[in-house]
């Protein structure tokens, strides 16, 4: 082809694609293909709908970004062996007019702790639950696949959600090897959703799902550049995830735009006979939450400053700065600033956070007792026959690849020495103050006082009164550490601060607000598009050019 009809048809791309008219044929042979660390889910789709590519495409080429960055990123702990198929199922519903839902086709990674009744795995990255069996998907996993998303594979994780040991690293697991952050080499990937953020940030699939008991989607979200919704409690079901806890755990989605995410926590929300938490929400069924996606949301809207709840320290001052500028881009936007809408019962959340054994610990601790051991007898093959949190501590110090006691198992000593579970009074008496703390005495009560639409913080300082009191968070993108930045590496070697190493700010809100919270960080998101103004230091090479009509 000649110079001329090369530029011709780069041009007709360019032209084309905005317009979702790109047909196979004008694709071939050219590089105008979507660059798959960046494109968004409309621009999938409409590639799918035109024929330009197929969901097989699309699968076979994140396959290959996969085996491109695995031995050095270690994200993802297994690919689906079925996932070419399901693909290729896909394809052929929408050849003959069958169109699942918006996401259908389109890959995604889960994490590896939601179970799928397949060939895959779920294991918590331990080699304990290795070949065990469930008897269904997990309810989340079952509506994706309803939904037409392709379950591509699961992503590594800090073991058991970071619920094991006092002096792991984030994103380690037996199973899975350490993962690291693509924004810097042997970067601290944050956690305990760390495959999933490192995942969802190269592109190494359209998104990924995340859980988070106390930062755990919000965090690895934050740290990789990315978008990431922590629902309410019961928003989601937990189904057949392996849990931490009953009052705490929530499944939701980390991706690389607010609209992407939207997407998928459309489909994952709901109902849920298997997960009591889900049948206190608001609504039959629930929201959909593309409909929040508004660029003119923050005007008019009342956003609260927690003074109180913001760290100072001595490496924190970019964060900082760009949290103040944040402040100033919302007040350009029409929102109200209320300046330090303080959390009333802050000294007392700090207290119970620093005491031996305070009552948020007592929550997770006596909940991860009894949780666990009910998520162990839904399974229908358990090859290690491990029925409780003793037989998994005592698995776990005899089985080497464990990495006992170098990677010590303190938390676990310390659910089982407390004595006792969820059952008891004195467990509802911590709940009950824990909750207080993050609720009342926290995000709550400073929306209340303070007549506020939400609270934001830097993301660093957002998870844990949210947590406590099963409260919604979304981050979005807020900035990166400068170039001339000083490097700081964690207990076990990986850079935690380091030039080019992102961070996010997060808006925070009442139960089932997501949708407030949504179009907040969705106005904010299109006025500052932080995420594209950094590059990852490693990107896989393998694009749909590469893969289209092979
Ligand atoms: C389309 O294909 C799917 C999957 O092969 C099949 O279940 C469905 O019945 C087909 N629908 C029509 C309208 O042909
Ligand atoms: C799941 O674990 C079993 C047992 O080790 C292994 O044979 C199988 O390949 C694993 N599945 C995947 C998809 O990796
Ligand atoms: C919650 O579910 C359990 C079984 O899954 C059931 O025994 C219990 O009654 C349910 N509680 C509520 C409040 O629905
Ligand atoms: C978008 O938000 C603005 C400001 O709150 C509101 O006036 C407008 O009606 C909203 N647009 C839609 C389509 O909801
Ligand atoms: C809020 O907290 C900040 C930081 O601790 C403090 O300087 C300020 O006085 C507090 N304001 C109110 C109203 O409590
Ligand atoms: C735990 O909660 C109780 C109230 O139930 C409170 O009196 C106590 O101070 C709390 N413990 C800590 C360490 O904050
Ligand atoms: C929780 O504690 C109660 C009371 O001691 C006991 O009957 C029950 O078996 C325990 N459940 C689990 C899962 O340990
Ligand atoms: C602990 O694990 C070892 C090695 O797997 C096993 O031989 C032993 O029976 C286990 N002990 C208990 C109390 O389960
Ligand atoms: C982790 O803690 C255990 C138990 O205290 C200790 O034996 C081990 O040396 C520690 N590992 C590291 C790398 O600090
Ligand atoms: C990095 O550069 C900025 C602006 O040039 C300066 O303000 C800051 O102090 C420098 N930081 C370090 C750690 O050298
Ligand atoms: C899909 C994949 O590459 N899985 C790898 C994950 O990491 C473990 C441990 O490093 C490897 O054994 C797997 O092959």
């Amino acid at each position: 082809m000649g110079l001329k009809a090369t530029a011709l048809l780069a041009l007709l791309c360019l032209t084309t694609l905005g317009l979702s008219t790109v047909t196979r044929d004008s694709y071939s042979h050219t590089n105008c293909y979507p660059d798959l660390a960046e494109v968004e889910v409309e621009e999938l789709i409409s590639g799918l709908e035109s024929g330009a590519w197929t969901s097989v495409d699309l699968t076979k080429a994140y396959i290959l970004r996969i085996e491109e960055t695995n031995s050095i990123l270690n994200a993802i702990t297994e690919i689906n062996p079925d996932a070419l198929s399901i693909a290729a199922s896909l394809d052929a519903e929408r050849a003959n007019g069958t169109i699942r839902s918006p996401l259908h086709g389109v890959p995604m990674l889960i994490k590896n702790n939601i179970a799928t009744n397949d060939q895959m795995n779920n294991t918590a990255g331990s080699y304990s639950l290795l070949g065990a069996k469930v008897p269904r998907d997990a309810t989340v996993a079952a509506k994706l696949r309803e939904a037409g998303v392709v379950l591509l594979g699961k992503s590594n994780l800090s073991q058991w959600a970071n619920f094991r040991s006092f002096n792991s690293s984030n994103g380690w697991s037996a199973y899975g090897g350490q993962v690291t952050g693509a924004y810097y080499p042997s970067m601290d990937p944050s956690g305990s959703s760390a495959g999933s953020g490192v995942g969802s940030s190269i592109g190494l699939a359209f998104a990924a799902l995340g859980t988070e008991t106390d930062g755990s989607i919000v965090s690895p979200s934050s740290r990789n550049n990315l978008v990431g919704i922590k629902p309410s409690v019961g928003l989601t079901s937990r189904s057949l995830v392996i849990p931490i806890s009953e009052h705490q755990d929530t499944v939701g989605p980390m991706a690389r735009s607010v609209r992407d995410a939207s997407y998928i926590l459309s489909i994952i929300a709901g109902r849920d006979e298997n997960d009591n938490y889900t049948l206190a929400q608001p609504w039959n069924t629930p929201p959909d939450y593309t409909q929040y996606l508004n660029f003119s949301s923050l005007r008019g809207a009342r956003i609260g400053i927690p003074r109180n709840g913001l760290s100072q320290t001595s490496t924190n001052k970019p964060v900082l700065d760009a949290f103040e500028a944040a402040i100033e881009i919302m007040k350009n936007a029409g929102a109200t600033i209320v300046e330090n809408a303080n959390f009333s019962a802050w000294d007392e959340y700090v207290a119970d956070e620093n005491a031996p054994i305070g009552n948020s610990t007592i929550v997770l601790d006596a909940d991860f007792v009894s949780n666990l051991a009910s998520y162990l007898s839904q399974l229908t093959s358990n090859p290690n026959n491990i029925k409780s949190l003793a037989d998994e501590a005592n698995y776990t110090h005899h089985f080497a690849l464990e990495d006992y006691p170098n990677r010590d198992t303190g938390v676990w000593d310390q659910s089982l020495s407390l004595g006792y579970n969820n059952s008891e009074s004195r467990f509802w008496q911590a709940y009950q103050y824990s909750s207080y703390l993050g609720g009342e005495g926290g995000v709550l009560g400073a929306l209340k006082m303070y007549n506020l639409d939400a609270l934001i913080l830097p993301t660093d300082d957002s998870p844990g009164l949210p947590a406590r009191a099963g409260l919604p968070i979304v981050t979005v993108p807020l900035g990166f550490y400068p170039s001339n930045t000083t490097v700081e590496k964690s207990q076990r070697g990986l850079v935690e601060v380091g030039p080019n190493i992102p961070f996010g700010l997060s808006f925070m809100g009442a139960k089932w607000s997501e949708g407030t919270l949504i179009g907040l960080a969705y106005a904010f998101e299109q006025r500052t598009l932080t995420r594209n103004k950094i590059k990852p230091y490693l990107l896989p090479n393998t694009q749909l050019a590469d893969v289209v009509g092979t």
